[in-house]
């Protein structure tokens, strides 16, 4: 029988440098440990010599990076000895939020955009039990109101202003560094709310330093490249925006709520910001799923847009190891799925030996 401690989640893993001790009660799902794929047809495609690594986020339990915040989130409101959590969510947050609070035994409430959230992530927050409240107005209306309720109800919010949430997604630039031996040169993510890439430019920061210690272990940090959808960008407007657009609804969002750590982390890395068109997005969406067989959501492949535009431009050069997040399952939507494939939809034709050989001998 193998001796070998079967995995239990990114707390028990990384226990030294979490805000927890050996009477916090672990509500987990054995979320993180997700893959870091090297993708091997697309660089080709392009003609660099680049290494581009996808960290594949959409295999977490709930099927987006949001389970690293949440399991780090829920374990403290838990402790605190809260009954009721509560956050706005674009989808994948409310998810992960219902999905740690049935685990725990807790009630969750989520606000989300009436109409404007993707079918998985509905059909997830209905089965684990939450508290859907469809809200009219986007999501930033839906933030501002969870602060208000905050102060008035006996609810912890968990989106990203939640400090445990950043603690919890931090972990997934630990895994990186682990797996690759040293951090990358460049690191892209799409950004909304603007709590990921907080997370991951503390993470790659604090895990330049032993945790016992504090002494540097490795100097290296990566360039942290955020990208946005052209019609929610306010990173690259430089101020709010009010009615964000864009068919990548995770990051339908004009009022980023870690702002200010954001721009610190693009600053301190001598990164940058930029926005990418609905067109863009999908055009990298379906590249993913067609050349790597690696399905994720419109908003996670803004990463890979991103990255091929920059690799293109010659601003991230040659001879560089990238890595971009994919944040989210491409089961999330399967709308935007389909729609992308109109032209290639199913033929029906007689059930019988000779039509389906003709179908492939007419393909190859
Ligand atoms: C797939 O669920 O904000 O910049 O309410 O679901 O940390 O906000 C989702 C955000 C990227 C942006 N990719 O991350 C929510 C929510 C996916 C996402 C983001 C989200 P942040």
């Amino acid at each position: 029988m193998s001796t070998q401690k079967h995995y239990t989640g990114l707390i028990e893993r990384y226990r030294d440098r979490l805000p927890v001790n050996e009477t916090t009660r672990i509500i987990s799902l054995n979320e993180g440990n997700t893959p870091l794929i090297q993708l091997q047809n697309i660089p080709r495609l392009i003609g660099k010599s680049v290494d581009i690594y996808v960290k594949f986020e959409g295999l977490n339990p709930t099927g987006s990076f949001k389970d690293r915040g949440m399991t780090m989130a829920v374990t403290k409101a838990v402790e605190a000895g809260s009954q009721a959590i509560i956050c706005a969510s674009t989808g994948n947050t409310s998810a992960a939020a219902a999905a740690y609070a049935a685990r725990a035994g807790i009630k969750a409430f989520v606000l989300i955009p009436d109409g404007k959230i993707a079918l998985g992530k509905l059909a997830q927050t209905l089965m684990y039990g939450a508290e859907i409240i469809q809200i009219n107005g986007n999501f930033d209306k839906g933030m501002a109101l969870v602060k208000e309720v905050a102060e008035h109800a006996p609810v912890t919010i968990v989106n990203s202003i939640n400090p445990f949430r950043i603690d919890g997604q931090k972990t997934a630039a630990f895994e990186i560094v682990d797996e690759l031996g040293f951090a990358p040169d460049y690191h892209c993510l799409p950004v909304g709310n603007a709590g990921n890439i907080t997370a991951y430019w503390k993470g790659y920061k604090e895990y330049s330093t032993d945790s016992a210690t504090h002494k540097a272990v490795t100097a290296k940090r990566p360039i942290m490249c955020g990208y946005q959808a052209a019609g929610a960008a306010p990173f690259v407007a430089g101020h709010m925006i009010d009615e964000p657009e864009t068919i990548a609804t995770a990051i339908r969002i004009g009022h980023p709520q870690s702002w200010d750590f954001a721009w610190a982390a693009q600053k301190e890395s001598g990164g940058w910001f930029d926005k990418f068109t609905d067109e863009q997005i999908l055009a990298a969406h379906k590249m993913l799923s067609q050349y790597e067989g690696i399905f994720c959501e419109p908003a996670s492949a803004t990463s890979l847009a991103g990255a091929l535009h920059d690799i293109g431009s010659g601003k991230i050069p040659e001879g560089s190891k990238i890595v971009c997040t994919l944040t989210g399952n491409g089961l999330k939507d399967p709308d935007t799925a389909i729609s992308q494939c109109a032209a290639a939809h199913p033929v029906t034709i007689e059930a019988s030996l000779d039509a389906v050989k003709r179908v492939i001998l007419d393909c190859l």
